[in-house]
């Protein structure tokens, strides 16, 4: 920050500049939080009315249905394109504006210069650009349901040629995704600039919190991979626009008609260009979830993490492999067998790095004396989730496999176990944990565990039956989930059993609703370090002030001395000077920045 003498002008600040256009990491952090978890409500809700229309196909929706017009659902009964509109807008609003601004902006924002003891982000002013880029392609997404011919209909991958020549809402997606692609390269550089150098005194790289170097790689993928997608989404709005032929070839007919296109194009350099990015996208969307969950796991088995520096290069190990994978979502375009093996071959060595990490946090917690708090509880349930979800990916990275199971429900089953009770439950995790830092208030155990444990069944509910589906042969992207064929018929039933399991998900979020806005005002007060934790955002205050630190942190030690040997307490504090003296706070004499 350029301004001087702040430690007088802040009081001065006016509401909107402290809480709306703040350049505070904290509350940016907190304002990307609270817009994400927005979104992923949203996002979800979309997903609840699929489900009535898959459970009961072209039945009416009760009490609701009228509200949505005749040109979605006339009568109450879902129109295939209006399906096909929520399918779309669900993904993408899930992917990129709820996970994504939740883990990166949110956590990553809020965390990362605390946990580093920075007192911001190296660019506070970006970092509220960055914000409000992601604002910006929130509403310009979600006012394309407003629009003649409704949302974008093609998906969350945006696939031409359909996506070249669908109706306007596609084009406002394309836009909307420019801005978030914006946002997210502004927040990446300002992770790597302030991870890089704006850590305490003492804080070396293999002292890094798990969640730093999580982070860390994070911005990385972002800032490698969006550019072409960028570069895509300008081609493919030109050729929406301008009339090009980027990815339109030539001789396309649709209904009958030829269409006036130049054609040449090729609808497969957009495949390449999307999953270019789409792919590390996914581990952006896992990463910081295995940072939490890796800070948690330490925190409540007081003990070490189990073979933390092989966490950490097999953290690196992913991030550069997850460039060289991208492909094994195109087995099907006919691509070869040279290129398919190569793609097949890479994707199961990256499956290595990702084993070693679930494997050490398994190991971490052979011999803790584990505290079963709520985040606690929200982090063990990620590992087999997630061990779920990835081992259910080795058959679709097997070229040979793929082709059977491409497209079908088993893709989605399999990719829901990664990101929904893997990644959702290690953000709740997060939630849980971080919540007294942000607030001074612990949230309260007992609705925590009101909604863990109906959301974990839930969960499973949801989407273990997908995997079966799919297994015989019933299609993703399916508006009737699969009621007019005859091979899903011994299968269907399982969609009532989904979609009874996601409506009972949305109705055990009340209890997480509720203990968020009730543990604010409510909440038992807690001091700065109620987990008794060690690493350096524990000797902030609760809530840290305006520059985080009473004094500036330092860093003597690694992240997770828990149980050393002869110390009096079982945890040993990153920031504090020496065995068994406590951190000195308390101390006059701003941080500066
Ligand atoms: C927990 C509640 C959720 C439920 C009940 C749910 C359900 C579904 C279903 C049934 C589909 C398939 C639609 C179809 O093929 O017609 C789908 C697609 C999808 N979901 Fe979810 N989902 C949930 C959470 C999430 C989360 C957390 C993410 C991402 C972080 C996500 C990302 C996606 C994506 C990318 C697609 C593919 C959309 C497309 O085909 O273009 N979902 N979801
Ligand atoms: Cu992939």
């Amino acid at each position: 920050m350029a301004d001087s003498a702040h430690g007088t002008h802040h009081a001065e600040m006016s509401f909107w500049r402290r809480y709306v256009f703040s350049t505070d990491h904290k509350v940016i952090g907190i304002q990307y939080s609270i817009t994400a978890l927005v979104f992923l409500f949203f996002g979800f809700s979309l997903m609840l009315l699929m489900r009535w229309q898959l459970a009961y196909p072209d039945q009416p929706l009760p009490i609701i249905g009228g509200l949505f017009g005749e040109l979605r659902m006339p009568g109450g009964v879902m129109l295939p394109d209006f399906y096909n509109q929520l399918g779309a807008m669900h993904g993408t609003i899930m992917v990129f504006l709820g996970v994504v601004p939740l883990a990166v902006g949110g956590f990553g924002n809020f965390v990362v210069p605390l946990q580093i003891g920075a007192p911001d982000m190296a660019f506070p002013r970006l970092n509220m650009a960055s914000y409000w880029a992601l604002f910006l392609g929130g509403v310009t997404m979600f006012a394309s349901f407003f629009v003649p011919g409704g949302a974008a209909q093609s998906g969350w991958t945006s696939y031409p040629p359909l996506s070249d020549i669908a109706p306007m809402g596609q084009t406002i997606w394309l836009v909307g995704m420019l801005f978030l692609i914006v946002s997210s390269l502004l927040g990446a550089i300002n992770f790597i600039t302030t991870i890089l150098q704006l850590r305490a005194p003492g804080l070396t790289f293999m002292r890094f919190p798990f969640f730093v170097w999580a982070q860390f790689v994070t911005a990385f993928l972002l800032l490698l991979g969006f550019p072409p997608l960028q570069a895509a989404g300008i081609f493919q709005l030109m050729d929406r626009l301008a009339g090009t032929s980027f990815f339109l070839p030539s001789g396309l007919v649709v209904s009958g008609q030829p269409i006036a296109a130049t054609g040449g194009g090729s609808p497969i350099l957009w495949q390449h260009l999307f999953w270019f990015l789409a792919h590390p996208e996914v581990y952006v969307l896992i990463l910081p979830a295995m940072g939490i969950v890796a800070e948690v796991v330490a925190n409540n088995t007081r003990k070490p993490l189990w073979g933390y520096k092989s966490m950490v290069y097999s953290l690196l190990f992913l991030g550069f492999m997850s460039f060289i994978v991208w492909a094994h979502h195109m087995f099907i375009t006919g691509m070869g067998t040279a290129m398919s093996s190569f793609f097949q071959t890479t994707t199961m060595i990256i499956s290595i790095p990702s084993v070693i990490i679930l494997s050490c946090l398994i190991i971490s917690l052979w011999g803790g004396s584990i505290r079963f708090n709520t985040p606690m509880l929200f982090a063990l349930a990620f590992l087999p989730m997630f061990g779920i979800g990835g081992l259910t990916g080795l058959p679709l990275g097997l070229a040979t496999a793929d082709i059977h199971l491409h497209d079908t429900y088993y893709v989605i089953g399999h990719f829901h176990y990664v990101v929904a009770p893997g990644t959702i439950l290690a953000l709740f995790a997060g939630i849980y944990y971080w919540y007294p830092k942000a607030t001074g208030r612990k949230m309260s155990e007992f609705l925590g565990k009101l909604h863990f444990w109906p959301s974990f069944i839930f969960m499973n509910g949801v989407f273990l039956p997908m995997l079966i589906q799919g297994l015989h042969g019933v299609q993703r992207r399916l508006y009737d989930g699969g009621a007019a064929y005859a091979h899903a018929q011994p299968v269907l039933h399982l969609n009532k059993i989904m979609s009874y399991s996601a409506w009972g998900l949305a109705l055990t979020q009340v209890f997480f609703i509720v203990n968020f806005f009730w543990s604010l005002r409510k909440g038992e007060k807690t001091s700065d370090n109620p987990w008794e934790a060690t690493t350096i955002e524990w000797s902030a205050p609760s809530p840290p002030p305006h520059g985080n630190f009473v004094s500036m942190p330092q860093a003597y030690r690694g992240p997770y001395e828990y149980s050393v040997p002869g110390h009096p307490t079982d945890f040993l504090p990153q920031f504090s000077p020496g065995a068994g003296e406590k951190a000195k706070t308390g101390q006059a004499g701003k941080t500066s920045h």
